[in-house]
């Protein structure tokens, strides 16, 4: 099926960037993210209007006198497109480009539009095409009635390629039978990619890099594993996903994800329609929440990525949280002495968070560390009995777990082997057959290691050592 998203080129328009500060939002630096997007768009940002209202004024959300003061702004600069930072409904976007006199149109719109562009994968253009659709549908009448006033007939390069718009005769039936269509082709990936997922979640430890976009979670990609991730200062770089293996340490690796960023406000349509290229993060057994901790907004991002991968529903994976950019800090602390230290006010607010550096690789080894110890579950040293013919689970304990000692007997070898609970998990979902002191390693399981809370933990060595639970 052909795509219905315009590959041509961003034009580098005139554009005014707007923000209407409500109440509800505490923002350090207001309007710097619209300017980041607006950026990665390819739009040229020619002027800024902020404006502090208690609500949005309904049929133009600014206030008439900003309005007008508005219009003479396009006037005066010479602008083409005029966006806002706010959601606006199809009425009021209606209603600004009729008082202004040019095209208008929201954050949401935007970030659709930056994904269009940066859609490479079919999967990725599917899921942008279905939320440009489901967003679009809604608006087609008031778009179709003013966009030849606005443009006088001729279409602008910002906000004009959605699919609707270039068929002005499709109607929100005809939408609605291409949204199907799409989600059929979306669902057979979709399909696909849900086994491979969950092929890979048996075999291996998997650990999926998640946060706000821009945060650096390919840089972390490409400094801990053989890399090949696109990383770039610019917002959503990454719109899939990529799996490589990372070596830990002692012949142990996990499998990392690394994949979209969010960002507050994300259209909704845009969050369910990528459901699919987030799922090594849905289905990770633990979550590396990358913050970076130079940004003066890293708090609210780091509540928007909670937010989100709840929405997403990502609650099962154990989360740990990675700060990033700490390189950046230590000329921060030199300038401003006095002040907490913004290292420190977060690590006192998390205190299991790691400081990192993709750039540097400062804190990757402790990172690697942290994630193994998580991957091997409680340790304890047990006495484990393997028949030798299964070549794989014995090869696995040698690899992975120091071996203490090794009794050769008949046709099967007991190792005493320092061994995580979630290794003898990943042993027995491949179906390997072996003894954990004397008795098959499930019953064991259940029997002795997973004692119930507040029971005396009989049988257990005195040396075991417990470690983060995913
Ligand atoms: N100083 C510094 N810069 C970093 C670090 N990590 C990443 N960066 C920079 O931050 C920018 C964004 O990095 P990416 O790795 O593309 O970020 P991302 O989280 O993958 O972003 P999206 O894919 O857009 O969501 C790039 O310019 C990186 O060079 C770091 O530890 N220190
Ligand atoms: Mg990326």
């Amino acid at each position: 099926m052909e795509t219905g998203l315009s590959q041509s080129r961003i034009l580098s328009e005139r554009s005014i960037l707007v923000q209407v500060r409500l109440p509800s939002r505490d923002e350090r630096d207001p309007l710097g993210e619209l300017r980041a997007l607006a950026d990665t768009a390819g739009v040229q940002v020619v002027g800024e209007m902020q404006q502090n209202l208690k609500v949005p004024r309904g049929a133009t959300y600014l206030g008439k006198g900003k309005v007008e003061e508005l219009g003479a702004m396009v006037q005066a600069l010479d602008a083409k497109v005029v966006v806002f930072d706010n959601d606006l409904s199809p009425s009021q976007v209606q209603g600004l480009e009729e008082a202004i006199g040019c095209k208008v149109l929201d954050r949401s719109e935007l970030i659709l539009d930056i994904f269009a562009h940066r859609a490479t994968t079919r999967q990725a253009q599917l899921q942008v095409e279905i939320a440009q659709l489901q967003y679009t549908a809604p608006r087609l009448r008031a778009m179709w009635a003013h966009l030849g006033q606005v443009t006088g007939g001729a279409p602008v390069g910002v906000g004009t390629r959605g699919p609707g718009e270039q068929q002005l005769e499709i109607d929100r039936r005809l939408v609605k039978v291409r949204v199907d269509r799409l989600r059929g082709e979306l669902a057979e990936i979709a399909g696909r990619k849900q086994r491979e997922v969950h092929a890979r979640r048996t075999e291996h430890f998997t650990a999926g890099l998640v946060g706000y976009t821009n945060a650096g979670k390919s840089s972390l990609f490409n400094a801990l594993t053989r890399g090949g991730a696109f990383a770039n200062d610019q917002l959503f770089a990454t719109l899939g996903t990529r799996v490589e293996q990372w070596n830990l340490r002692g012949g142990n690796s996990c499998m990392l994800s690394d994949t979209v960023g969010f960002i507050r406000d994300l259209p909704h349509h845009l969050v369910a329609s990528f459901r699919s290229t987030l799922e090594d993060a849905v289905h990770a057994h633990l979550l590396l929440v990358v913050l970076d901790v130079s940004d003066p907004r890293a708090e609210n991002q780091l509540e928007v990525v909670e937010h989100t991968l709840n929405e997403i529903g990502a609650t099962e994976p154990a989360r740990l949280l990675v700060l990033n950019k700490a390189d950046r800090l230590e000329s921060a602390s030199a300038r401003d002495s006095e002040r907490v230290h913004p290292l420190s006010w977060w690590l006192e607010r998390h205190p299991d968070a790691l400081a990192v550096s993709a750039l540097t690789g400062e804190g990757l080894d402790r990172l690697a560390e942290q994630v193994l110890e998580r991957q091997k579950g409680a340790v304890r040293t047990l006495r484990v009995t393997v028949p030798l013919r299964d070549a794989r689970t014995v090869d696995f304990l040698e690899k992975r777990c120091p071996v203490h000692a090794r009794d050769y007997l008949d046709s099967q070898v007991t190792l005493t082997v320092e061994i995580g609970r979630r290794q003898v998990d990943q042993l027995l979902s491949r179906g390997a057959r072996f003894d954990i002191e004397g008795i098959p390693a499930n019953d064991f399981v259940r029997t002795q290691w997973d004692a119930q809370p507040g029971r005396p933990d009989r049988g257990v060595p005195p040396h075991e050592r417990m470690v983060g639970e995913w």
